[in-house]
């Protein structure tokens, strides 16, 4: 299935020229509005009724509350759309410079106001069963937000950096397999701020950030008193391989998918195409 609406979100030669060079961009504006409401509505649903693959660390115990929820996509009307009608995946398939991209998974991301929790920063590629350099993320604010109330900040240029970094969980609920799983231990980057090219993204509902799956990236708690909900799509490329270990992201595994390890994951159950280059859009 392709997305059928407008295009929202025209991308410039300066948009492909920072995500080349920094392996992050900002896009503002790149979603029609009406998508603001029905992304809080989901929030709102799922904070209520989590889902098979939440983390939350409101079971822990402590002041505010990191909520993430993902794999909704195959129950949820409003992240299927989304996923397919919203353009996002243009924006993916278009600053990686595929033919077509492919998705992998959404996921929520809220934070309460007065929130602690940072997210630790990290790498994703290191959570997926996936390689390739055309994988990337679409994360989309529903509501305005600065770098204080948990806006993401990213290290310019680390998606060139050719290395691949052990993952975090995000909560000791949620994503605590991904610990167990390879790489190099990432740097404590909050102790040495000074030594990298940190760069935060103040926000408003609606706008983009389109990132590399290289790019190490966090964000800090919540200080501010609303709310924070974002939406994170994750795409793969022309020159992505199906690259599963024992301790990548359990949503989808060998058992669930037709993909064949070493090769380019053409499931369209699983990994169905969400944008692909026509002579128009070329
Ligand atoms: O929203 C956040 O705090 C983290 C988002 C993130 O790490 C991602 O989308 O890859």
């Amino acid at each position: 299935m392709t997305e059928t609406t407008a295009q929202v979100g025209t991308l410039t030669e300066a948009h492909h020229a920072a995500f080349r060079r920094d392996g992050v961009v900002k896009v503002e504006q790149a979603v029609d509005p009406a998508w603001i409401e029905r992304m809080l509505a989901l929030a709102d649903r799922q904070l209520d009724t989590p889902g098979r693959w939440a983390g939350d660390s409101a079971r822990e115990g402590g002041i505010g509350r990191l909520f993430t929820d993902r794999y909704l996509w195959q129950t949820d009307t409003t992240v299927h759309d989304f996923v397919f009608r919203s353009g996002v995946a243009r924006l993916a398939g278009e600053l990686l410079g595929c033919e077509r991209v492919r998705f992998y998974f959404d996921h929520l991301l809220v934070k309460e106001p007065h929130t602690p929790n940072p997210t630790p920063w990290h790498q994703d590629i290191g959570y997926w069963p996936f390689l390739g350099r055309q994988i990337a993320s679409v994360w989309v604010s529903a509501t305005d937000l600065t770098v204080q109330e948990s806006s993401l900040e990213f290290i310019r240029g680390s998606h060139l950096w050719n290395r691949y970094f052990t993952p975090k969980a995000f909560t000791k609920s949620g994503s605590t397999w991904a610990e167990q799983n390879e790489g190099d231990e990432l740097p404590d980057i909050e102790a040495q701020r000074g030594d990298h090219d940190i760069v935060g993204f103040d926000v408003k509902a609606g706008d983009a950030l389109v990132f590399s799956a290289w790019t190490v990236h966090g964000s800090p708690g919540n200080a501010g008193a609303h709310r924070r909900v974002a939406l994170s799509t994750r795409w793969v490329g022309d020159d992505a391989v199906w690259h599963p270990r024992p301790a990548s992201d359990p949503s989808v595994t060998q058992a669930d998918t037709i993909a064949v390890p070493g090769h380019y994951p053409a499931d369209d159950e699983r990994f169905p195409v969400g944008w692909e280059r026509t002579p128009a859009s070329a």
